[in-house]
């Protein structure tokens, strides 16, 4: 009797212990499975009717051609391109498998691409105003997926291949469905750090890749910072030879620049490049001789460098070549410029800089010596014809900026209020505060992440339409080619499906449903994207 009590009460203990035990993390709760009415689709697109009708796509003929109306096709390669990936997404293994040659069913023998206006933009680099809207019609015997342009087009093949499964037998099927789809931000990014460490061409394709699954478009590449400066420049050849972890093994060359460009067109996607000063630059300083500012100990120099110097105007020089050479290389209308994080404590020990701020009447502001130099830098790159992105610090120094110039909002939790204050101000906004994907914590963050709202800040319509999107960020100092991708994906799918999909698209326990199925679907087609929770796919990572 005694033993029992005792034994209960030891239960009893182990149980209260066990539901109030504090592990020190707050776990979010895993949302229910059920299974989504919108199959495995993500994005979810902006309209979409599924019929509970299925057609078989016919395994043996079904193809994807060019509608005959369409203003492009056997002369776009980009189109033609794309069908060939999407029809091997579709038919990974064989075209026979599971496939009841007899047609017994009613089937889907081709997906015909119509681009409807005049000029399909086969040809273009994608922009700011690329138009990415499509509809798509699956019905038997044909399906119709019709766009304005290619990057609609692009979109939209996406979609189908998402809406096609496998019948109990393998045969691929796809119900009868009509979607109509565009983006709700015109700005989806996605940010890579090839600087902490160096990025391989092939881990960028991949991930470049598993973006247009997701429909980002812009792939910001913050390609140098204060490790390594991998990015080989024609002009000054001496940046990565002395500033790149290895002067051949560890940079980009002008070939494999235009490579990943050219890939990314391909897919939808803009390279916008981020050349950051006046901070993060201490790799620039091993091949550019007086670039840096020479910090002092006392009265004499104490051999170390803090951000670009300022006061020289061999320094301006030296710039105006630069993104000279940066406008050529990188089609895109805009360049990221930085201007974060600028070190003051260099700058306020050197005396020709003190000098240079009592002339300038300064005083001891330092922000505005930064203003100085970035004002400077930006009528540099304005004579290039480009429009510039820079971080937030940039407008919170008040720095005067071209009326299109787009702001980087990154810091802290009180995102809602820089917003406001940035689109008080009339300028153009992308938001990244809350997507710090290198961030990691145990349990489910793709749900804190998808939750965000952009524009739930105070401010008038006007205001919120210069929201035009945000980035997922991937900061590399604990990422290299080992770990990215898994750290990535399904994370910034949640960032993907918010930038794109209505903001009324926020029912987590749907999402789930989605997104495990698109994790899978990401693994089957050759990404080791993580798990969000127990479970498995049809098709493990091979
Ligand atoms: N590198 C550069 C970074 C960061 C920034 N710029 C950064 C700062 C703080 C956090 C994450 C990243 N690693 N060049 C700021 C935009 Cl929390």
């Amino acid at each position: 009797m005694i033993a029992t009590l005792k034994f209960t009460a030891l239960l009893l203990a182990v149980v209260v212990c066990r539901a109030t035990q504090d592990y020190g993390y707050k776990d979010v709760e895993e949302p229910t499975l059920g299974d989504s009415q919108y199959g495995s689709l993500w994005p979810l697109p902006q309209k979409v009717q599924m019929s509970t009708v299925a057609f078989k796509l016919s395994g043996v003929s079904f193809q994807i051609v060019d509608a005959k109306e369409s203003s492009s096709g056997a002369s776009c390669s980009l189109l033609q391109n794309a069908y060939r990936r999407y029809d091997e997404y579709i038919f990974p293994i064989s075209r026979m498998q599971g496939q009841n040659k007899k047609k017994a069913f009613a089937s889907v023998s081709e997906l015909q691409v119509w681009i409807t206006s005049a000029d399909s933009e086969c040809d273009n680099y994608p922009s700011v105003t690329s138009d990415e809207s499509y509809k798509l019609s699956v019905d038997s015997p044909v399906a119709v997926l019709k766009a304005p342009k290619v990057w609609g087009a692009l979109r939209g093949l996406e979609t189908f291949s998402q809406l096609v499964y496998e019948d109990e037998y393998g045969a691929k099927s796809i119900n009868r469905t009509e979607i109509q789809d565009f983006p709700r931000f015109t700005h989806r990014g996605l940010l890579l750090d090839s600087s902490r460490h160096f990025l391989p061409i092939k881990v960028i394709l991949a991930n470049l890749e598993a973006m247009a699954w997701n429909k980002f478009n812009v792939f910001h590449w913050h390609i140098v910072d204060d490790p390594s400066f991998p990015y080989m420049s024609r002009t000054f050849p001496q940046l990565s030879q002395q500033g790149a972890y290895h002067p051949y093994t560890h940079v980009y060359t002008p070939s494999d620049v235009k490579m990943i460009i050219e890939f990314a067109r391909l897919r939808g996607i803009r390279v916008v490049s981020e050349f950051d000063t006046p901070g993060h630059t201490q790799s620039w300083g091993k091949g550019q001789k007086d670039l840096l500012t020479p910090c002092y100990s006392g009265a004499s120099p104490s051999g170390s460098f803090g951000p670009v110097n300022p006061i020289l105007n061999t320094t301006y020089d030296f710039m105006a070549m630069f993104f000279k050479e940066v406008s050529t290389v990188f089609p895109d209308a805009y360049i990221h410029l930085g201007g974060d994080e600028v070190d003051f404590s260099c700058w306020k020990s050197n005396p020709d800089i003190q000098k240079f701020m009592a002339q300038q009447g300064f005083g001891t502001d330092y922000s505005k010596l930064e203003s100085f130099y970035i004002q400077r830098l930006l009528d540099i790159v304005t004579t290039t014809n480009k429009g510039y992105m820079i971080w937030q610090e940039v407008i919170d120094n008040g720095v005067k900026l071209k009326s299109n110039t787009v702001v980087h909002v990154w810091m802290g939790n009180k995102f809602e209020e820089e917003l406001q204050k940035v689109t008080e101000a009339g300028f153009t906004t992308i938001l990244s505060a809350p997507w710090y994907l290198d961030y990691i914590s145990y349990g489910q963050d793709w749900q804190k992440y998808y939750k965000v709202e952009p524009l739930s800040f105070n401010g008038t319509d006007a205001q919120k339409k210069l929201v035009v999107g945000g980035e997922a960020c991937l900061w590399g100092e604990y990422v290299d080619a080992t770990n990215l991708t898994p750290r990535l994906w399904p994370r910034a799918s949640a960032v993907g499906e918010r930038l794109w999909s209505d903001k009324d698209v926020k029912d987590t326990n749907d999402a789930y449903s989605r997104l495990i199925q698109h994790r899978c679907r990401m693994v089957q087609r050759g990404i080791p994207a993580e798990p969000l929770f127990t479970g498995y796919c049809a098709h493990e990572y091979k």
